[in-house]
């Protein structure tokens, strides 16, 4: 595997007992450079393998909804380890401590983690790092190209950052081991106990799970299958379309890291679709999601107004009494209560089936900034509304997608408007045009 996917964090002192892989962000057997690092290693050693996955009770603003997804897909990863040779073990509590008094119950070896921009994953990183005493390696596994190695800075737009990339790609889009039962060691563990575990979660139980997606590596699998044989072929000339749209819906299994984004490109380019649909896609799923991970790696402020490009927030702040004819408290927005009939059914969509097509999403999040009472509080009610009801919320992209919604962030400036000022505005008719969602006229 190509190394520049590894960074050492902190030395230590090897103890004697397995290599530990801290599962976080990418949730799966298959394609996970991270796991295949710490397969390496252990071997190496003729060591035991194995996988911990530290589950919190509560993350960001995710519902019983997500927890659910994750845990079946969980569920799902102990058995595929297991025939593997691999213990995967689940510690419930705080990360950082928990993962802390694994490591030394243990006495690893070492640890290996995967990556996360994300504030919360920071902390947790940094914090068990302060305690750890054993040596710290980083792989990113969910980035094609490892966000530190694509860009050392904060990227403004995709024109900068899509050349550095394709030179990059060639030497990171290579094939996968296949994953081989781990000859070393096995370590007998309690079984899981699953029940208990959900008992422990602090979720808001009445955003419950959705019949839309089915969660787990295989159905992963088979929904990219899916998508390849039915819908990439006009990737490119029906994405905005809903009803009969061309998108992927691979979201929720690439944000839980179900499915391995290097893996979508690799059968992406290999199908033989139309090129201009396999390029569009491409773009989508490599420049626009690792540019996401950029803006929030080097961007602390990723999920608020504060974060937004200086162009955007100065636009919106020369526009800032601007009368705003509609004004809708997020309760109201929340219940899809507002006058606009193509935003309540993108409101109702994400609320009841948990994911919202990518051309429904930008006009949503727009629609908020126009009907809330400043940009700040728009910032909040997008990020809390995404993040409460969506299966692929909480994450990079989302917080991306919302700060291009409402700040411009990697767009470029339109012609002024109240309200938007320079940002890009998007109007009920084109967008029930572009969507084929067509409602009576407001
Ligand atoms: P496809 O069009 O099939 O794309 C395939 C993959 O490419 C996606 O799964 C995603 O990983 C990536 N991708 C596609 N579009 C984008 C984009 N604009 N930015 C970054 N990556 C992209 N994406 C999330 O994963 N979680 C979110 O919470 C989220 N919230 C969003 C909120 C707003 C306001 C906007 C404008 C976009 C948001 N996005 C979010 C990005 C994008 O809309 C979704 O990733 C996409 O709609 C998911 O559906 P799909 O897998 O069918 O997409
Ligand atoms: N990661 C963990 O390591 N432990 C968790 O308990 C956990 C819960 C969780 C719930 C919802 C959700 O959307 C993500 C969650 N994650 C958790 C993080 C996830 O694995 C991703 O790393 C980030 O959300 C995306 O960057």
């Amino acid at each position: 595997m190509n190394l520049q996917r590894v960074r050492k964090l902190s030395e230590g002192r090897e103890g004697g007992g397995p290599v530990v892989y801290w599962m976080s962000r990418d949730q799966r057997c298959r394609d996970n450079w991270a796991l295949e690092f710490a397969r390496e290693e252990a071997s190496k050693r003729k060591a035991p393998l194995e996988v911990a996955f530290c589950l919190a009770p509560s993350f960001l603003q995710a519902a019983w909804r997500q927890y659910h997804f994750m845990l079946e897909g969980l569920r799902e990863l102990e058995a595929d380890l297991l025939r593997l040779n691999i213990s995967f073990a689940v510690l419930a509590g705080d990360p950082p401590l928990v993962l802390n008094r694994h490591v030394r119950e243990r006495d690893a070896r070492l640890l290996v983690t995967d990556f996360d921009p994300l504030r919360p994953k920071q902390a947790w990183l940094e914090k068990a790092l302060r305690s750890l005493p054993v040596p710290v390696f980083q792989v990113d596994a969910h980035n094609v190209v490892p966000c530190w190695v694509a860009s050392d800075r904060r990227e403004f737009s995709a024109r900068t950052f899509r050349p550095r990339l394709q030179r990059l790609l060639p030497g990171f889009l290579d094939r996968f081991p296949t994953m081989r039962r781990h000859p070393f060691g096995r370590l007998e563990g309690p079984l899981i106990d699953w029940k208990k575990l959900e008992g422990g979660l602090r979720v808001d139980r009445s955003v419950g799970p959705v019949a839309s997606f089915k969660p787990g590596e295989k159905a992963a699998r088979r929904a990219l299958r899916d998508f390849i044989e039915n819908r990439l072929e006009c990737y490119a000339t029906r994405a905005s379309r809903v009803e009969d749209g061309a998108r992927s819906r691979l979201s929720p299994y690439l944000h839980f890291g179900q499915l391995s984004a290097q893996r979508v490109a690799l059968e992406v380019s290999a199908s033989g679709a139309d090129a201009a649909s396999c390029r569009a896609f491409l773009e989508e799923l490599l420049v626009r999601k690792e540019l996401s991970d950029n803006f929030c790696f080097h961007e602390p402020a990723y999920d608020s107004f504060y974060g937004l490009p200086p162009w955007g927030k100065r636009t919106l702040n020369e526009h800032r009494r601007d009368p705003r004819p509609y004004l809708y408290a997020a309760d109201r927005l929340e219940k899809a209560g507002t006058h606009d009939p193509l935003w309540n059914a993108a409101q109702r969509m994400l609320a009841e089936e948990g994911y919202l097509h990518g051309h429904l999403r930008m006009y949503w999040a727009k629609k908020i900034l126009e009907w809330s009472p400043s940009p700040e509080e728009a910032m909040e009610t997008a990020v809390r509304l995404n993040d409460r009801y969506l299966l692929d919320g909480r994450d990079p992209n989302g917080y991306a997608g919302i700060a291009w919604s409402i700040g411009g962030l990697h767009d470029r400036p339109f012609r002024e408007r109240p309200i938007f000022g320079k940002v890009r505005y998007m109007g009920f008719q084109g967008t029930s045009r572009k969507t084929g969602l067509v409602f009576q006229a407001r």
